[in-house]
């Protein structure tokens, strides 16, 4: 089939099984342009458990899709490629967690929501990159393991000097890679543009831009900024939103090129197969989607 039967075959399906197709700003944008809500991963979570759909196809990585799963439990809830991971969630493993905290003397945990569902159940409280400076200031301990990006968790930590951060040693491949050089470069090019960075990124990098934010900060950033020009370093499908939103602004990511492989693994094809046959069903036993909801719904109760 090709790209525009493969598009009315999804469109079909979906109405036929009453699906939702959710996708991440970092997705392709064949996928970005089908599906019906486009965000981050929390607010796709949030939004997609207010449908009355029977299924939610995420359009994302796995850590993702099971967040989804856990705030929408009744719902079948699909990732269309189950090796779809992360590589910075999986620096971080359950027991690894487990025994870090206990050579700290037990610290509350705050892991990032790019964790797999296992931290979750062990983490006292999730953030988001939108987030995380509300949640780690909201909860009463003042000593913090942050898992897993040590990026985010230093940005935090430079923000809310009364609470004592332990850094995990985890960080986004996608992220870590952009270099000042780099981003000089564009600068030198594009004197007028504003810099706008994922605080996934490094503290030198976070330091030379005008604005640090998650995905939704940095496209509502460049949407009511007045100005022409934007040097951009999150992952490039960003840009899918930011043009829709801004037409007559430029983008510029730095380094010329920032890509998850990850997320680019959802083709419509994976899409429509994912719908087609119903898979990779996300299951998750009841305990563990009882406490690792505790930690989500903390941090959902907390103004971004
Ligand atoms: O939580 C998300 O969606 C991620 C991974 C990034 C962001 O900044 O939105």
């Amino acid at each position: 089939m090709d790209k525009s039967e493969l598009k009315k075959e999804i469109l079909k399906l979906k109405k036929e099984k009453n699906a939702t197709i959710v996708a991440h700003y970092y997705q392709n944008d064949e996928i970005q342009e089908i599906a019906d809500i486009r965000g981050d991963s929390l607010a796709l979570a949030i939004e997609a458990s207010k449908l009355d759909s029977d299924i939610i196809v995420f359009c994302g990585v796995k850590f993702m899709a099971e967040t989804a799963k856990v705030i929408s439990p009744k719902k079948k809830v699909l990732l269309p490629v189950l090796s779809a991971g992360c590589p910075l969630a999986d620096t971080a493993k359950k027991e690894a967690v487990l025994k870090r905290k206990k050579e700290l003397n037990n610290p509350a945990i705050v892991s990032y929501v790019n964790t797999n569902v296992d931290v979750k159940t062990i983490s006292d409280i999730c953030c988001t990159s939108a987030n995380a400076v509300n949640v780690v200031k909201s909860i009463k301990e003042k000593r913090i393991l942050f898992v897993p990006d040590k990026n985010l968790g230093e940005y935090v930590k430079e923000q809310l000097k009364d609470k004592e951060i332990f850094l995990w040693d985890g960080a986004c491949p996608t992220h870590d890679e952009f270099k000042v050089d780099d981003l000089k470069k564009l600068k030198k090019e594009h004197p007028q543009a504003k810099i706008a960075v994922h605080p996934e990124s490094s503290k030198a990098l976070r330091d030379a831009a005008d604005f640090v934010g998650s995905t939704s900060g940095i496209i509502n950033y460049a949407t009511r900024t007045d100005a022409d020009e934007f040097i951009i370093g999150t992952e490039e499908g960003i840009l899918y939103e930011l043009k829709l939103r801004n037409p007559s602004k430029k983008f510029y990511i730095i380094g010329g090129k920032a890509i998850c492989y990850n997320m680019k693994k959802i083709t419509l094809k994976e899409l429509y197969e994912a719908l087609k046959e119903e898979k990779h069903e996300i299951l998750l036993d009841d305990e563990t989607i009882e406490l690792a909801k505790k930690p989500i719904e903390k941090m959902i109760a907390i103004k971004r």
